[in-house]
C-alpha cells in the first residue's frame, strides 16, 4: 500500500478568474502556470459546497495542456473526497458527449477542458467549463459563486500520488477515489442512433450520397469517423482532419467560412460533394454547406425547426423553440406558422438549460454556429450535421433547394455578424458605454436611410427560475423590422472583441437572392453612424464576417 498525503497548499486569490460566456478562458500558459488552474478548480469545488462523495465527468477537446490539467484535477478531486471521476480515454470528450455522459451516468457534474473555438497550443488558449447535474453549463448564479470564491480562497488540496493511466479503459484507484476511464465515443454514438434512423442514412451513402466532414484536427474526428464512416458506411476519407492534435494542426477550429476555408473551397468548387460540414474545437458548433451553397446558422436553426419531424427522435413534433437574442428571427417565423412558442435568451448555452429542463422547448440555437436539442444540455455539432443529413435524405432535396424553398415559404432574414477582434479594452468599453447612454433618445430618429423604431439594452427574465440578467447586448430596431445588435464577446482572451449583428427581413415575394452584405448595407452604414466603429477604432473592416 502506498501512503498518500493530501497536501493543503496555501494559495492567494488570483485576479480575474471570472468565467465568461462559456467557462474560464485564458492563454494556455497562464493555466499551466501553477497554481492558476488549481486555484480555479478548488474555487469551483468550494462554490459547489465541496465534492465529497460526488461523481464527476472529466474530459476535453485534446488541446495542449489537456492531459496535464486532467491529472491535476483528478488529484484534486481525490484530495477533496470525490467518490468517482469518469474520464474519457486520453482525457478526450467532446462537449456534447460530456453533457450526455453526465446525464447517462447520473453524475453530479462535469469539467470540460476546452477553449472551444479558440486556437490551441502552448501559445494559444485553454479553458475550463463546469457543467451541472443536468449536463448543462453552470448558470450565472454558480459562475458568480465560483468567481467570488476565487477572490477569497486561501488553500487548495492535491493528493500526492502518481498520475492515473488515462490511455486504458477500466477502473483504477486514486487514494479513495475511483478513476473510471471510458471510451469517449460509444455512448454518444449510441445516443445518435436513438434519434436518427441509421438504416435510412446508410441507404443514402450506399446509393452514392457524398459528404465531407471537416473536424479541423479537433475533438469530433473520432466521433465523426465512428458515426459516418463506421456506422453509416460513408466512404473512408469522408472525415478530414480527423485526428485531434494538441495545436489543432495550426488550424483555428472555428467552423465558419473564414476559418474553415479548405472546406469552403471544396464545397464552392466544381467537384463539390452533396453535403459538407465542419465542427469546432470541442464539438458543440457546426457549419453546414451544400454544393455551392452556404447555410447561415440562423437559417440552419429555422430549417431544422421546420423539418425536425422528419427525424425519428422528433417525429412527435417540437414543444417549443429558443434562440439567443442576436440570432435572426428566421426561426420565429417557423414557430409562428407551427403554433410554437419561441423564446429569446441572452447569448450562451447556459440560458437554454432551464427551458429544456422544464420541457418548454425541444430545439434551440445561436447565430454563432450552435444548434442543439433536448437530447443533451449543450449545443451539439455532430447532432446538427446528422439532423441536416436526415432532412436531406428524407426530402431528397439538395441543400440549396431546401434553403430556397424555405425562403419562398417564410421569407428570408438576411443576416451577418461582423467581428472586430483584439480591440483595446478601454476603447471598446467607451464605444459601448457611449452608445448605451444615447439609446433612450434614439427612438424616432432618422439614421441614414433608416428610422429607429426602438432601442434598448437587452435584459432577460428567466421564465423558469425568475433570475434576471442585465446588459446582454444593445439592440436597435428600425422601422420595417431590420435591426442591429452590438455586444462585447465573453470568450476572447486578447483585448476586447466587438460583435456587430445585422439583420433585415425580406418577405417571400421580395428579392431572396441578394448578396447578404449588399442587402445589409443600410444597416452597416447605420451602425457606423451610431457606434462610430471605424472612427473610434481605426478599423476599416471587420476581422471576421460570418
Ligand atoms: C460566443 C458566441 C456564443 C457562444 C459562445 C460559446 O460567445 O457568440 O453564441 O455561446 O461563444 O461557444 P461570445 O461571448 O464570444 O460572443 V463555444 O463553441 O464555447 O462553445
Ligand atoms: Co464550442
Amino acid at each position: 500500500m502506498t501512503r498518500h498525503t493530501i497536501s493543503a497548499t496555501p494559495t492567494q486569490p488570483i485576479e480575474g478568474q471570472k468565467p465568461g460566456t462559456s467557462g474560464l478562458r485564458k492563454k494556455a500558459k497562464v493555466f499551466a502556470n501553477a497554481p492558476y488552474l488549481e486555484n480555479f478548480i478548488q474555487a469551483t469545488f468550494d462554490a459547489l459546497g465541496g465534492v465529497e462523495g460526488k461523481t464527476l465527468v472529466l474530459g476535453g477537446d485534446g488541446r495542449w495542456f489537456g492531459v496535464e490539467a486532467a491529472q491535476i484535477i483528478l488529484k484534486m478531486a481525490a484530495a477533496n473526497g470525490a467518490e468517482r471521476v469518469i474520464v474519457g480515454q486520453g482525457a478526450w470528450l467532446s462537449t456534447p458527449a460530456a453533457s450526455h455522459l453526465i446525464r447517462l451516468r447520473g453524475a453530479d457534474g462535469g469539467l470540460i477542458l476546452s477553449a472551444s473555438h479558440n486556437p490551441g497550443g502552448p501559445e494559444e488558449d485553454f479553458g475550463v467549463k463546469y457543467n451541472m447535474a443536468n449536463g448543462g453549463p453552470a448558470p450565472e448564479s454558480v459562475t458568480d459563486a465560483i468567481f467570488a470564491r476565487t477572490k477569497d480562497i486561501t488553500q487548495y488540496f492535491v493528493l500526492d500520488c502518481a498520475d492515473a493511466d488515462l490511455q486504458t479503459c477500466g477502473e483504477v484507484q486514486m487514494g479513495g477515489m475511483t478513476v473510471e476511464v471510458v471510451d469517449p465515443v460509444h455512448a454518444y454514438a449510441d445516443l445518435m442512433e436513438t434519434l436518427f434512423d441509421f438504416n435510412v442514412l446508410k441507404g443514402a451513402f450506399k446509393s452514392g450520397f457524398k459528404m465531407r466532414m471537416d473536424s479541423m484536427c479537433a475533438i469530433t474526428g473520432p466521433y465523426a469517423r465512428e458515426i459516418f464512416e463506421n456506422r453509416l458506411g460513408a466512404a473512408s476519407g469522408t472525415v478530414v482532419h480527423g485526428d485531434p492534435l494538441p495545436d489543432f494542426g495550426g488550424m483555428h477550429p472555428d467552423p465558419n467560412p473564414t476559418w474553415a476555408h479548405e472546406l469552403m473551397a471544396e464545397m464552392m468548387g466544381a467537384d463539390a460533394p452533396d453535403f459538407g460540414a465542419a465542427s469546432d474545437g470541442d464539438g458543440d458548433r457546426n457549419m453546414v454547406l451544400g454544393a455551392g451553397c452556404y447555410v447561415s446558422p440562423s437559417d440552419s436553426l429555422a430549417v431544422l425547426a421546420a423539418n425536425a419531424h422528419l427525424a425519428k427522435g422528433y417525429a412527435q413534433g417540437l414543444k417549443g423553440v429558443a434562440r439567443s437574442m442576436p440570432t435572426s428571427a428566421a426561426v420565429d417565423r417557423v414557430a409562428q406558422a407551427k403554433g410554437l412558442t419561441c423564446y429569446e435568451t441572452p447569448t450562451g448555452w447556459k440560458f437554454f438549460g432551464n427551458l429544456l429542463d422544464a420541457g418548454h422547448v425541444t430545439l434551440c440555437g445561436e447565430e454563432s454556429f450552435g444548434t442543439g436539442s433536448d437530447h443533451v444540455r449543450e449545443k451539439d455539432g455532430l447532432w446538427a450535421v446528422l439532423m441536416w443529413l436526415n432532412i436531406l435524405v428524407s426530402t431528397g432535396k439538395s441543400v440549396s433547394q431546401l434553403l430556397e424553398d424555405h425562403w419562398k415559404t417564410y421569407g428570408r432574414n438576411y443576416y451577418s455578424r461582423h467581428d472586430f477582434e483584439a480591440l483595446p479594452i478601454d476603447q471598446a468599453n467607451s464605444l459601448m458605454g457611449d452608445l448605451r447612454a444615447k439609446l433612450a433618445e434614439l427612438k424616432g430618429q432618422q439614421i441614414g436611410d433608416l428610422v429607429v423604431a426602438d432601442a434598448d439594452d437587452f435584459a432577460y427574465l428567466d421564465p423558469v427560475d425568475g433570475s434576471k440578467s442585465q446588459s446582454q447586448g444593445l439592440r436597435i430596431l428600425f422601422e420595417g423590422g431590420s435591426r442591429i445588435v452590438l455586444r462585447l464577446s465573453g470568450t476572447g482572451t486578447e483585448g476586447a472583441t466587438l460583435r456587430l449583428y445585422l439583420e433585415r427581413y425580406v418577405g417571400p415575394e421580395g428579392d431572396l437572392s441578394l448578396d447578404p452584405q449588399l442587402a445589409l448595407k443600410p444597416m452597416i452604414d447605420a451602425a457606423e453612424m451610431l457606434a462610430e466603429i471605424t472612427k473610434r477604432t481605426g478599423r476599416v473592416a471587420p476581422d471576421v464576417i460570418t
